[in-house]
């Protein structure tokens, strides 16, 4: 299930979502959220990695290996982000509101 999307449905409690960083990739590349939630990366490489967003609104900063970094997401919309150390490496997370359906 590399890459597809996770879908966490609406929930009356705030939740955590991993995003696994190995072959210098995002596992999984998308991912989708509700608002309150936070993301859990997990670098599982050699190479030190960041989750950067495009938008430079937030950033892990350098993940070693091993290490693990959490941002919660506060404000509804697409968040596009990318390594710092390795720009080819891309991932994205919709946050939605959790009034949405
Ligand atoms: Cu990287």
């Amino acid at each position: 299930m590399a890459g597809a999307p996770r879908t966490v449905r609406a929930h009356d409690r705030a939740h955590e979502v991993e995003v696994r960083i190995a072959h210098f990739a995002f596992d999984p590349t998308w991912i989708e959220i509700l608002v309150g939630d936070s993301v859990i990366w997990i670098n599982n490489d050699l190479a030190p990695h960041t989750a950067t967003a495009k938008d430079a609104a937030w950033d892990t900063g350098s993940i070693d290996r091993g290490d693990t970094r959490r941002i919660t997401f506060e404000a509804p919309g697409e968040h596009p982000y990318f390594c710092a150390f390795h720009p080819h490496m891309k991932g994205s997370i919709l946050v939605r509101s959790r009034s949405e359906g």
